[in-house]
């Protein structure tokens, strides 16, 4: 794949799928999914008509947080594959026309990484790779209160491990199998440029970076502020977006040559605000292309509480934080629009109505209101089916480090288990992870094995065979979608203004580009709803390009339908 296939700003009017690689598609029948899995089913995306593949990780890896904690980033773990049939995916993809994003996680490596294992002796030249210290002044080695800082990790507990061997703790913002890697020298960042570099030359067009607004820390690793009733202080609020951050991004565009190659690069960036995304995406900078803001996906719990603690959404909440990014984003850079992906519940029962009623339509009328925003829509794996969260019951079913880590210290805290059940069923990780849904067989399609994470039961009403068989399914209301943004420039570069909104239910706004105007009109609540004419200027006389509902226009709008409009002259 050569700068040719790769103009300037492809990426803005693509759309890019992403793909959790254990739940896919196995090969082999070990239950887990794979790469030459994947091969067998472009076809299938091609069908869909995307244009990129994001791949979570595949590298080798002790498996501590599925794959995010690599012990090498130049060689495939046996249970995805080799690197050959990685080769073998990366040029079925390109054969279809469609690109190849890998997932660059260098915040952390695997405490299995040679580079950590060497860096575990106080002597070895790889100590300072990592972020090694001393216990807290007074305290002794492994007591409680000697961890350098009072951060908490992602995972819950301390962030830091005391390393019984050298009298010192480590950072992991993570697991404890995931140190965090000390980009402040510079032979770190040197080696992550030669082997994203490496990456390039076998062909991948581009990069997701995990939280890679962490790998600047506050130098002085200040202690955070300790919320009542918790032992330790949310670690993001005090390492994220530090001082060198978008010194780091720079030398990487450089070294790396991002837009020389024409690659995409999306950071995800937990903790990121608009004038963040403005600086790190605006072109003149050369940083990144995108970042994945946490905004949107965090407005359903307490402010200022964890995810776990749960609060409604009213739509004129969420309309106006994904407004406040178009606005914000309109004259520089360039937004990344998502519902969901590895890491949160599924899109339709979060944020539509997953109730057999209105699944499909709220499935279709969240996938119009996402697309027709300005920026690069991501499509996570299942979502173009209108895949659903799955409601475990019991702790016993998450295989998520997070959850099972979460349900431990909330109940030793003294929290109700089905209060933490309840929380962890709506917004665990597993809902978005267990086996992509291809048939009814017992295991989904996904394998002839037992999977290892249970496909959901739901299997038997939602599944790709029977959606690519039906013309009025999820799956072609996507491929629509995905077509819309291909024929009209409109739906990628058009000027974004929102209306109505206060409203309740609807969520209607417009896209202008030279003569093009298109409107896109959405009842986004389960009943039905209507709109004044004086508040939708243009309908009349307005073509519907896609609606979710053959044959009904006018103001009066069924639950979850949608329409795109193609605005007269
Ligand atoms: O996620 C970062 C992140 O912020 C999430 O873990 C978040 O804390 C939570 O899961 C969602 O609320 C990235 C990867 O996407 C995630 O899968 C990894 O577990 C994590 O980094 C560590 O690599």
């Amino acid at each position: 794949m050569t700068s040719l296939d790769r103009p300037a700003d492809w990426w803005k009017s693509a759309v890019v799928y992403q793909i959790y690689p254990r739940s896919f598609m196995d090969s082999n029948g070990d239950g887990v999914g794979d790469i030459p899995g994947i091969t067998s089913r472009l076809d299938y995306l091609r069908r869909l008509g995307i244009d990129v593949l994001w791949l979570s990780p595949v590298y080798a890896s002790p498996m501590d947080d599925n794959g995010y904690d690599i012990s090498d980033y130049q060689d495939v773990d046996p249970l995805f594959g080799t690197l050959a049939d990685l080769d073998a995916l990366i040029a079925g993809c390109h054969e279809r026309g469609m690109k190849v994003v890998m997932d660059l996680v260098v915040n952390h490596t695997s405490d299995e990484h040679p580079w950590f294992v060497e860096s575990r002796d106080p002597g070895s030249p790889k100590r300072n790779w990592y972020w090694w210290r001393p216990p807290r002044e007074g305290h002794a080695g492994g007591a409680d209160g000697a961890e350098p800082t009072n951060w908490e990790s992602a995972f819950s507990g301390s962030a830091w491990a005391y390393d019984e061997r050298s009298g010192e703790y480590y950072l992991h913002l993570f697991s404890r199998k995931q140190p965090d890697l000390n980009w402040e020298n510079p032979e770190v960042r040197a080696a992550i440029h030669e082997m994203m570099r490496w990456w390039v030359a076998r062909g991948v067009d581009g990069f997701r970076m995990d939280v890679i607004n962490l790998i600047s820390k506050q130098p002085d690793l200040p202690d955070g502020r300790v919320p009542e009733g918790r032992t330790y202080a949310p670690a993001f609020d005090s390492v994220a977006n530090g001082p060198r951050l978008h010194e780091f991004l720079q030398e990487m565009h450089r070294e790396v040559g991002l837009s020389e190659h024409g690659l995409l690069t999306v950071g995800e960036m937990p903790g990121s605000t608009v004038e963040l995304a403005r600086d790190v995406t605006d072109p003149a900078r050369n940083e990144l292309n995108m970042v994945f803001t946490f905004e949107h996906v965090a407005l359903d719990q307490d402010p200022g509480g964890s995810k776990w603690e749960l609060a409604d959404l009213p739509l004129p909440v969420l309309k106006a934080n994904l407004d406040t990014w178009q606005r914000g984003l309109a004259d520089v850079g360039w937004n990344s629009l998502y519902w969901d992906n590895h890491d949160q519940p599924r899109a339709v029962s979060r944020f539509g109505d997953d109730s057999p009623p209105h699944r499909v339509h709220s499935a279709k009328t969240l996938g119009t209101v996402l697309h027709l925003h300005k920026g690069t829509p991501y499509v996570y794996q299942g979502e173009e089916l209108g895949m659903t969260n799955t409601y475990f019951t019991d702790i016993a079913q998450y295989r998520d480090i997070e959850a099972i880590n979460h349900h431990s210290d909330a109940v030793s805290l003294g929290l109700a288990v089905e209060v933490v059940l309840e929380a962890l069923s709506v917004k665990g990780r597993d809902n978005a992870r267990t086996p992509m849904q291809w048939d009814d067989s017992p295991h989904a399609g996904f394998s002839d094995a037992e999977p290892w994470l249970p496909a959901n039961p739901n299997k038997s009403e939602i599944n790709a065979a029977a959606a690519v068989a039906d013309p009025d399914s999820v799956f072609h209301h996507y491929r629509r979608l995905i077509e819309l943004r291909h024929l009209h420039p409109a739906v990628a570069e058009g000027r974004f203004r929102l209306l109505l909104p206060d409203d309740l239910q609807i969520w209607t706004f417009t896209r202008t580009l030279d003569e093009e105007a298109l409107l896109v009109l959405a009842n986004c609540s389960s009943e039905p709803a209507t709109v004044d004419p004086g508040d939708v200027p243009g309908l009349n006389g307005a073509t519907i390009l896609l609606g979710t509902h053959e044959g009904r226009d006018g103001l009066d709008l069924a639950p979850w339908e949608s329409r795109v409009y193609v605005l007269a002259d």
